[in-house]
């Protein structure tokens, strides 16, 4: 048989974007407050604030987001004019059980939710179903402390398994959760992961951080494990992953000490995904934390829920790559730099490391160590946008996602990883995770909202849109 040239033929090709970065209509449809409402915008430099109470006169961008909640029809027949086969789209917790632990759901929330997903469906696009990429009812956190309760494992499931059953033979592809290797306690897991997946913050943590912190990780990844056995119990036909973001680490040098420090950095990064893929929670990881003093509370039954809850497929999120922080013989540099950056890359405005080659290493490290096909569930370009003659001509996003796909197409073809799909981060402008700016901007279609909240939220194309359109028609031959 041939080499295949290109991309396969049922290859998704698409967008990822996410409920409380997107949806707006924070108070409508019955949604009880979610954890990401309280959280004001920020920019680069100063970090976005979790507030207690609503502040008078402050930004909270998840309040109006770019409107989706009332213009997805148009959005998504956007999506379909491009092309897309996918969009991986998340459910707000808080709109199907509006405080988290309800007896039943919100009948408007899944109503709604079935909307989206069956004008997808119209389209011939593929509904790919995030359940956790930071939504979480508020009450989840101030009455059960967040994830550092068992408790929510049993209402994670409860919300599930409504989700699952309602959507039946409409979605086939589930995500249980977005990027929860944030939280570990060797890592300085910024103020603002803890808070976005556990809901708390450092202040608030109880007792030791980073027991707390391990407590944190391991009980959401059970809660992965029994909801991937739910949701096959649901429908055997359900194909289920879990996303991480994953930035792979560069060694300084080839010092040996600082190989093998750069290799533990990024190795941290994988211990969820080896007690979803290996049938077990890593024991290195217990032993490790028993080194470190950290306890876990681990119940007998648990190790059936690692047995017979793997993963069917691995999302990786991909932005960029890091240098180790360790490096024996660089301590001038640190100083000299504040921080460390790769001399062989240029950075995004946001300081973020732009990487072609990081997504083919990422791609292999991953595929080699589990043999599971992968999904690109995010990478893009955050840029700054201007209008030109009434157009937005970003060639720089055009060179960012034409680099990166051509690395992909070399995974496949060349390195023969099984990757089955690419979902780029915010086909439209949306709110930023991490700085809460609309600036900071990755769609292919443009969203007239500014950072004041101005701006009459109309869709313009931008010319990476018919980029991306011709990419897809043509199966990327030409990359
Ligand atoms: C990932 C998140 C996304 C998204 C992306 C880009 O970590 O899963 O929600 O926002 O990062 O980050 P930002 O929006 O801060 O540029």
């Amino acid at each position: 048989m041939a080499r295949a040239q290109t991309f396969p033929k049922d290859f998704f090709w698409g967008g990822s974007i996410a409920a409380h970065q997107c949806e707006g209509a924070w108070q409508e449809g019955g949604k009880g407050p979610g954890m990401m409402d309280y959280c004001t915008a920020g920019s680069y430099g100063v970090p976005r604030r979790f507030t207690k109470e609503l502040e008078k006169g402050t930004i909270y961008p998840s309040h109006e987001a770019i409107d989706f909640y009332h213009r997805y029809k148009q959005d998504i027949a956007l999506f379909a004019q491009m092309g897309f086969t996918a969009l991986r789209i998340s459910i707000d917790w808080s709109r199907i059980y509006p405080h988290g632990d309800e007896e039943q759901p919100n009948q408007e929330g899944l109503d709604y939710y079935k909307d989206v997903i069956q004008t997808l469906i119209e389209y011939n696009i593929e509904p790919i179903v995030t359940l956790f990429h930071f939504e979480m009812p508020v009450q989840l956190v101030r009455k059960y402390n967040s994830w550092l309760n068992r408790n929510l494992i049993d209402f994670y499931l409860k919300y599930v398994k409504t989700v699952v059953s309602e959507y039946k033979g409409l979605v086939k592809y589930w995500v249980t959760f977005n990027e929860m290797n944030h939280i570990d306690p060797q890592t300085e897991a910024s103020d603002f992961f803890v808070y976005m997946l556990a809901g708390l913050t450092y202040g608030e943590l109880p007792g030791d951080k980073r027991e707390s912190l391990a407590t944190i990780g391991y009980n959401m990844t059970l809660a992965g494990v029994k909801a991937v056995k739910l949701i096959k119990e649901i429908d055997e036909n359900n194909i289920v992953g879990c996303v991480f973001g994953i930035h792979p680490i560069y060694p300084r040098d080839c010092n040996p000490i600082n190989v093998m420090n750069a290799f533990k950095e990024m190795d941290r990064d994988y211990y969820q995904i080896d007690a979803m893929c290996n049938g077990k929670f890593p024991t290195y990881k217990i032993k490790e934390y028993e080194d470190f003093g950290i306890h876990l509370e681990i119940n007998k039954e648990d190790a059936k829920a690692f047995a017979e809850g793997q993963i069917d497929f691995i999302g990786l999120n991909y932005y960029q790559t890091g240098v180790s922080k360790t490096g024996e013989g660089h301590e001038d540099d640190e100083k000299l730099f504040g921080g460390v950056q790769n001399p062989y890359l240029k950075q995004s405005k946001w300081g973020w490391a732009i990487d072609p080659i990081g997504i083919r290493y990422l791609l292999n490290y991953t595929y080699r160590k589990y043999g599971l096909p992968i999904m690109i569930t995010e990478n893009g370009l955050g840029a700054v946008d201007e209008f030109i003659d009434g157009k937005i001509h970003d060639g720089y996003r055009i060179d960012y996602l034409q680099q990166h796909l051509s690395e992909i197409k070399k995974a496949i073809v060349e390195d023969h990883v099984e990757c089955f799909g690419y979902l780029m981060w915010g086909p439209i402008d949306l709110v930023s995770a991490t700085t809460g700016e609309m600036k900071k901007r990755y769609g292919f279609i443009y969203v007239n909202k500014n950072d004041d909240g101005t701006g009459d939220l109309a869709r313009i194309p931008k010319d990476s849109f018919y980029w991306y359109q011709h990419i897809i028609q043509t199966q990327g031959v030409e990359l």
